[in-house]
């Protein structure tokens, strides 16, 4: 053997990292310097000696190896897959999103503005449905012994967050006999209430279903009501605002939208596009760059010329951004110089692509701004729409909207009983 080698094998050894293999690692490897500072004539007989030492040290360590690694195998598979969760949910975290870049949109767009099929929540959430319920039926059907298990990881990847995981499987478990447990059925009865019964204690009992959109919104008593909307960039802030007041242009209502974006020419140009759109008017002043100013100024305005609705678009920006964060809080206070009780409304826009993360995101700019609402946009096509589960279980904040889909009339009032009966 050439002493170049014999490096190689001493390098291989020390890179070892299980407790016992670096101990047997560190072993061979000063073993393995021996022979390498041994005179040439004696080399020979050493290099077997080595080998004999080498493989009685295996003999005697691998056992043990196999059992750590064992032992390192029956971790519950709910722990492994809290922490593969926990683990994307902190890269997720560290790794702000960055800005989408915006197709420019044409009024002329008729796809945008009727579109030829209706948008429904059942159609938008059958991606959640295939990644919830198709899945736990899945884990009945492999005959399991214990199809709980199965479900409990289920749910785990399915963006409700772990406390509601915890809360929906111990429910399960206090709830269900041994036999019960087993049968489809009855799981699937159990889920659907103990999930009602977490989306009534943040959204009121079932009859708050049947509200349409501008009965979500709560109305000034006097003078111009104000709803603010935020949340991170590319959630669907400015889509959500172009839906929403081409609905309540449509009811009669006087809308002004403030273009409080002010950080992107291309975002108020996007503003402009959707309330041309919506017909209603925008206040974008030229040449102010404070969001703060945007947003007193717009509702002086709309006090002294009497509109119903001032909707407040902000831009978007990350929790983690303290600076931004208290622009936020500063933009809201002002308002209520002009109005005591403006902004009425301050409605976080979530990307229900972003699952957990938009969990996470509510609760932040909850902490910050006291949200009275969410509106969870891209519903459409998500897998991942079981987050509606966690922001009412965590937050109790109500869910007041989906976005399900790109066109102007793509947006539905939240309903419990749709949600769950389109989910399970
Ligand atoms: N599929 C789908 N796309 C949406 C929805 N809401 C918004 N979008 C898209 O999300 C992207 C970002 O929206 P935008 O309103 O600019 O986000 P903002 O940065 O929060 O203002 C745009 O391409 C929108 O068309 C929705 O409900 N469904
Ligand atoms: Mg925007």
């Amino acid at each position: 053997m050439t002493s170049d080698k014999r490096h190689v094998y001493a390098f291989y050894f020390c890179l070892e990292t299980d407790a016992f293999c670096v101990y047997i690692s560190a072993g061979l490897t000063v073993l393995f310097s021996g022979v390498f500072m041994m005179p040439e004539a004696h080399q020979d007989a050493i290099q077997i000696l080595v080998f004999c030492v080498a493989l009685i040290i295996l003999a005697i360590f691998t056992p043990f190896v196999l059992k750590a690694l064992k032992k390192n195998k029956t971790s519950t598979p709910a722990d492994q897959i809290a922490a593969r969760e926990s683990d994307k949910l902190t890269e997720s975290i560290q790794t702000p999103p960055r800005e989408k870049v915006l197709q420019p949109v044409t009024t002329s767009s008729e796809a945008v503005l009727s579109g030829d099929e209706a948008a429904t929540v059942e159609k938008a959430l059958l991606k959640t449905r295939e990644n919830f319920w198709g899945r736990i039926k899945n884990a009945f059907s492999s005959n399991a012994v214990k199809p709980l298990d199965d479900v409990e990881e289920v749910l785990y990847t399915a963006d409700i967050g772990s406390t509601t995981v915890q809360s929906l499987m111990s429910h399960l478990d206090e709830t269900l006999s041994s036999s019960d447990k087993k049968d489809l059925d009855t799981v699937k009865k159990t889920l659907r209430e103990k999930i009602l019964s977490i989306l009534h204690a943040s959204n009121g009992s079932v009859e708050h279903d049947h509200l349409a959109i501008p009965q979500r919104i709560k109305w000034a008593a006097e003078g111009p009501t104000v709803l603010m909307i935020v949340g991170v960039n590319g959630a669907g802030k400015t889509t959500t605002i172009g839906k929403l007041s081409a609905l309540m242009a449509g009811q009669g209502k006087r809308v002004l939208v403030a273009a409080g974006d002010t950080f992107r020419a291309a975002a108020q140009n996007q503003l402009k596009v959707w309330t041309d759109r919506a017909q209603v008017e925008i206040f974008s002043p030229e040449g102010v760059t404070d969001p703060s100013a945007v947003a007193f100024d717009a509702v002086a305005k709309a006090k002294a010329q009497n509109y119903d609705l001032v909707i407040v678009d902000t831009a978007g920006r990350l929790h983690t951004q303290v600076n931004l964060m208290e622009e936020l809080k500063k933009v809201k206070r002002v308002m209520a110089k002009n109005s005591p009780e403006a902004p009425h409304n301050v409605w976080i826009v979530l990307d229900a692509n972003s699952g957990q993360n938009a969990l996470i995101q509510a609760r932040e700019f909850h902490q910050a701004l006291n949200l009275t609402g969410v509106i969870l946009t891209k519903m459409d096509g998500t897998a991942k729409g079981g987050v509606v589960i966690g922001i009412s279980n965590e937050l109790k904040i109500p869910i007041k909207i989906l976005g399900i889909g790109e066109r102007i009339h793509d947006l539905k009032p939240f309903s419990q009983q749709e949600y769950v009966d389109s989910i399970i």
